[in-house]
């Protein structure tokens, strides 16, 4: 269920955010799970489903494979710490109450923004679900803190009863694949999500949204997951010829999926 106030943010502005709703040690625990990951996935082991996109803009860089690393995707199926919080009778909670009591977990990604790292342009998250049904909830946990320096999210308030609109490519030396562009929407009243580490934001597969380049020193890392209604029809390998979505039933008829299941 959604406390009156946050249905209110939900219908008026397409998301709202749920502060300190992680502890400290589940965002530790995060990140130093997928810095394990990346070395592994970078040395060329296959590790379960997980899908590593390296920082273009960080090719050859020295340090760790997790500062190289833009994304490393589909994570909430084999890995426990991810697995777990996706299902989180809390945040299912929340979903639910939005979603209904039948739900999966069909997208995971855990974002670097390393130092140097370019933002993701405009764009609405259903542009990339080519599904029978919408709409799909994304949530994102701030596992750092996200400031005006290292590249946060900025939303524009009732975008998400806007249709999809048309993209344009992200021609930006270094743009990460698969990044595109909305062109013809007026977003002067977008504002910053600046987060603490555990804050996390809801918002709806539709709400326009960007995030700016990290000009800081200091890595902006959030774990971010989407849910759907189960039973979904997902077309995206027939039209794309790839995915990376992983449906993961978390809730059914209201009650949580067993995170050994
Ligand atoms: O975290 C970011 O920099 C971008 C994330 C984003 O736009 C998304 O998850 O749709």
């Amino acid at each position: 269920m959604l406390e009156p106030a946050q249905r209110s943010a939900w219908e008026r502005d397409g998301f709202f955010v749920l502060p300190r709703f992680a502890p400290p040690d589940v965002c530790k625990a995060m990140l130093e799970r997928v810095t394990q990951l990346c070395a592994r996935v970078e040395s060329g082991e296959r590790v379960a489903q997980a899908f590593r996109m390296p920082e273009p803009a960080l090719a050859g860089a020295p340090g760790t494979a997790a500062e190289r690393t833009s994304k490393l995707f589909r994570i909430h199926r084999s890995e426990p710490v991810f697995r777990a919080f996706a299902r989180e009778p809390r945040l299912l909670e929340i979903v639910a109450g939005i979603l209904g009591p039948e739900l999966d977990c069909f997208l995971s990604q855990f974002i670097f923004k390393n130092p140097g790292a370019l933002g993701q342009p405009w764009h609405q998250d259903a542009y990339y679900f080519p599904f029978d049904r919408g709409p799909q909830v994304g949530v994102w946990l701030a596992v750092t803190e996200a400031t005006l320096e290292n590249g946060p999210l900025w939303a524009l308030a009732g975008s998400h009863r806007e249709p999809v609109h048309p993209v344009e490519p992200d021609r930006r030396a270094n743009a990460q694949f698969g990044y595109v562009e909305i062109t013809d929407h007026d977003m002067r009243a977008a504002r910053p999500m600046l987060l603490q580490p555990g804050d996390l934001l809801v918002f709806h597969g539709h709400l326009m949204h960007k995030s700016t380049d990290n000009v800081s020193r200091g890595m902006r890392a959030a774990m971010v997951y989407h849910f759907g209604e189960a039973g979904t029809v997902d077309r995206t390998l027939d039209q794309k010829g790839y995915t990376i979505n992983d449906w993961l039933p978390v809730l059914r008829g209201g009650i949580p999926v067993a995170a050994d299941a």
